[in-house]
């Protein structure tokens, strides 16, 4: 349905209903990363704590959640949380390290692999439900909430590794000479992932975003064995329980395979990084909603560049149900007047 000149009742929120598949105009708009450094708000609460407190703090994690929707108004709120809590509530060891970005315990062994307790997930990961079920109740009534989790091979990435990397090369050489280990690795990710999404809907979280990061560094047929075969399960595991919960998916540099992502996953959003064509993209996935897709380096040197770039990516996808968003997220000093700017062009009719 186009509602292009629809009312828009007050109760409705215009991200959910993009979400769902309306063409909604102008297109809803929130940014990945958009709780962030590059605010002051967010450096005045850092130094409060460490990272993995601010997530698992409830009084912490939505007022972090809440900064940039009073700052900016967006149409969706982000869960303040990260990627890397899963593998923490499985009992992996886990440091975010000041300028360095996290450290975990390497998982190089079944024996490694076996200390790992997906039991433990549900309850360490209580502080976080919380933290939904509170913002489902302090956001304003237009404004959607959003829930995520890593997706199983980009979570498996930092798990093997033991942090980030340029190429993992750990988690690479693993799939090639220990393929078995690697499957129970994913598989175990899996369950653990559509499981706690399905917690994340059950506090309140109104969509769910699967960011595979790194999906982008695999050949085609590994990127159909541990990108899309275990999205499309975790998509059927939450459809069974919550059916008409949106999920976004993120198959960051996926390219040309994007097209194969789309289709069988069933996915209901494909999220764009910043090298997609949109308009190149809409002809080739099905009518599903499109999200995307600025450079954040756009966005972090703002002015009219960065106006014209946007209302190009939205006149692109016009008619078409489309989320607004970064192709990644929003960099670390970015001048936070330019979010406001971007929000105002994007929302100018
Ligand atoms: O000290 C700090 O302030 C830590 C910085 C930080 C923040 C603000 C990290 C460490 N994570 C987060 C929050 C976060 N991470 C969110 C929540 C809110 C929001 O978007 O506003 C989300 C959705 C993520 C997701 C995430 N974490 C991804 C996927 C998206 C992406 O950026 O590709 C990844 C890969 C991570 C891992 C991670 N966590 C933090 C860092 C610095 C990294 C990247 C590590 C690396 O690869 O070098």
């Amino acid at each position: 349905m186009n509602s292009e000149n629809a009312p828009l009742s007050p109760s409705s929120k215009p991200l959910l209903r993009a979400l769902k598949g309306e063409a909604v105009w102008p297109p809803p708009i929130w940014l990945m990363r958009q709780a962030g450094r590059y605010l002051p708000e967010f450096r005045a609460m850092r130094d409060k704590a460490d990272f993995l407190t601010r997530c698992m703090t409830p009084d912490m994690a939505e007022e972090l959640t809440l900064q940039p929707i009073r700052r900016y108004g967006m149409d969706g709120a982000i869960l303040f949380s990260d990627i890397l809590i899963l593998p923490w509530a499985m009992g992996q060891s886990l440091e975010f390290i000041e300028g360095r970005g996290p450290v975990l315990g390497a998982i190089r062994s079944a024996a490694d692999l076996q200390r790992l307790d997906p039991k433990r997930v549900l309850e360490a990961t209580a502080p976080v439900r919380e933290t939904l079920s509170r913002l489902s109740k302090s956001l304003p009534e237009v404004t959607t909430l959003l829930g995520f989790a890593g997706s199983p091979f980009t979570v498996a990435c930092y798990m093997v590794e033991g942090g980030g990397s340029r190429d993992f090369a750990a988690t690479r050489q693993m799939m090639q000479t220990e393929p078995m280990l690697f499957d129970r690795l994913i598989e175990t990710l899996t369950v653990s992932t559509a499981e706690m999404l399905c917690g994340q809907i059950e506090a309140g979280a109104e969509a769910v975003m699967l960011f595979d990061s790194w999906a982008g560094i695999l050949p085609p047929t590994a990127f159909r064995r541990y990108v899309i075969e275990p999205t499309r399960q975790i998509v059927r595991h939450i459809r069974e329980k919550h059916p008409g919960t949106p999920i976004i998916g993120f198959p960051r540099l996926g390219g040309i395979m994007v097209r194969e992502y789309a289709e069988q996953t069933g996915v209901n959003t494909l999220a764009l990084d910043t090298v997609a064509d949109p308009a190149q993209i809409a002809e080739l996935v099905p009518e599903i909603t499109l999200q995307g897709n600025l450079d954040p380096m756009a966005l972090f040197s703002g002015g009219e560049a960065m106006i014209r770039e946007a209302k190009a990516i939205r006149d692109a996808l016009k008619g078409r149900p489309h989320v607004f968003n970064l192709g990644h997220g929003v960099m670390q000093h970015t001048p936070p007047e330019n979010v406001g700017a971007l929000v105002d062009a994007v929302r100018a009719v």
